[in-house]
């Protein structure tokens, strides 16, 4: 007898995580299945180009009946909760929205798996951070931040994704449904959103070795992240949860650099040394609260899951420049057939 295929309800499949995800449990054999929010066909229209197989749910993390309704509507063996508002800078800027939908939203995912009656079948992967910890330099653990190492978030962000851990772990031992958080550092790659400095740095970078832009502006650029690459990690939230019993997990690469340091590399891809000329700063960016230093250990998940990192800094570093530079390439050639089906006078 084969065994029946497993299905994956995926929140946040528009997102850089969703986007590795889904392929990944496709190529497992899963049926899945992604929220999807908003009136946005285009959206719509963009993921079902990608992912055909993907069966979309319109449903929002800050509406609980349209959550109950896509949870009865998938049956899901697995839950992965990726949806969120991510970015640091914006949830200062919005910290109430933050707080509904990173925090809240958790809970209501939590419930519907609870009142549909799921507690025993279904098993939720929590996307927690690294921004929980707070990383600040004067108090930081030598060999970087573990499972057990006390948290300190320094943004409405992160203090929301610390609630949104915390509830996880309360269902796992209230309800002893298998809820299993992954605390990941930075990860980044060829769909990580422009908004992130990685991305805003490597997108930048191929542009202006094509001549289609002259600069970019940045904020602080001392603070050090522990950057991997999101095709790692998303490996690492599906072994979460076919071990045999739900915990908490770092992933991280052990290594942190400054963006300083990503500058610089990025721009060495390209062949040029003193980035100096090409880049501004702006006191915008610069965040009202920073965070100095994270830097992961990730020697549990690489004990008990096996987990290991495939891409290291400076592949990293290459992946997206080289990714960003095809892009730009693109964006030329259509630009020049769309001069010459309209010449202009
Ligand atoms: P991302 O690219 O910013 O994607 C966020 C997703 O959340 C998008 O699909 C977005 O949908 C969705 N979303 C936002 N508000 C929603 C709502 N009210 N209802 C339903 N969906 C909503 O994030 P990511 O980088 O893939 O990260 C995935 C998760 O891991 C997030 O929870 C993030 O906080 C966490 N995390 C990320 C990192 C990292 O370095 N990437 C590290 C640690 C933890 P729309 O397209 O409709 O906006
Ligand atoms: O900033 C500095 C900024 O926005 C990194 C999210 O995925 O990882 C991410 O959060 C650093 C910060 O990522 C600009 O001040 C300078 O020190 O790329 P970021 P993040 O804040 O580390 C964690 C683990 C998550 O969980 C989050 O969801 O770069 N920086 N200049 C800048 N940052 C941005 N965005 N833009 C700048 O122009």
């Amino acid at each position: 007898m084969t065994a029946h295929a497993k299905t994956a309800l995926i929140t946040g499949i528009t997102g850089q995580d969703g986007g590795h995800l889904a392929p990944l449990l496709h190529d497992k054999g899963y049926n899945v299945y992604g929220i999807i929010r908003g009136q946005s066909n285009l959206k719509k229209e963009r993921l079902l180009e990608e992912f055909p197989y993907v069966e979309l749910i319109e449903a929002d993390l800050l509406d609980p009946s349209s959550i109950i309704r896509a949870v009865e509507q998938s049956n899901p063996d697995e839950f992965y909760n990726l949806a969120a508002i991510s970015h640091v800078g914006y949830s200062f800027k919005n910290p109430t929205l933050t707080l509904d939908t990173t925090a809240r939203g958790v809970l209501n995912c939590l419930e519907a798996i609870r009142m549909t009656g799921r507690s025993d079948t279904t098993r939720f992967y929590q996307a927690s951070t690294s921004e929980m910890y707070g990383g600040l330099d004067y108090n930081r653990p030598g060999l970087g931040y573990d499972e057990s190492s006390l948290f300190h978030p320094r943004s409405p962000y992160g203090v929301a994704k610390l609630y949104g851990h915390w509830i996880a772990k309360n269902y796992r031992e209230s309800y002893g449904i298998f809820v299993s958080c992954g605390i990941l550092f930075n990860h980044e790659g060829e769909r990580r959103g422009v908004e992130f400095v990685t991305r805003k740095i490597t997108k930048a970078v191929a542009r202006i070795h094509l001549g289609l832009q002259d600069n970019l502006e940045l904020g602080d650029l001392w603070p050090k992240r522990d950057w991997g690459y999101a095709g790692d990690y998303v490996r690492g939230m599906w072994q979460m949860l076919q071990h045999h019993e739900p915990d908490d997990f770092v992933l991280a690469t052990g290594e942190a650099h400054s963006i300083e340091e990503f500058l610089t590399q990025a721009f060495n891809e390209v062949g040029i040394d003193d980035w100096s000329p090409y880049v501004k700063r702006s006191q915008g960016l610069v965040r009202p609260a920073e965070v100095d230093i994270l830097l992961g250990n990730p020697a549990k998940a690489e004990k008990t899951l096996g987990w290991k990192r495939e891409v290291d800094f400076r592949g990293l570093v290459r992946l997206m420049v080289l990714h960003d530079i095809a892009d730009g390439k693109t964006f030329q050639r259509a630009n020049s057939v769309a001069q010459i089906a309209q010449p202009g006078e």
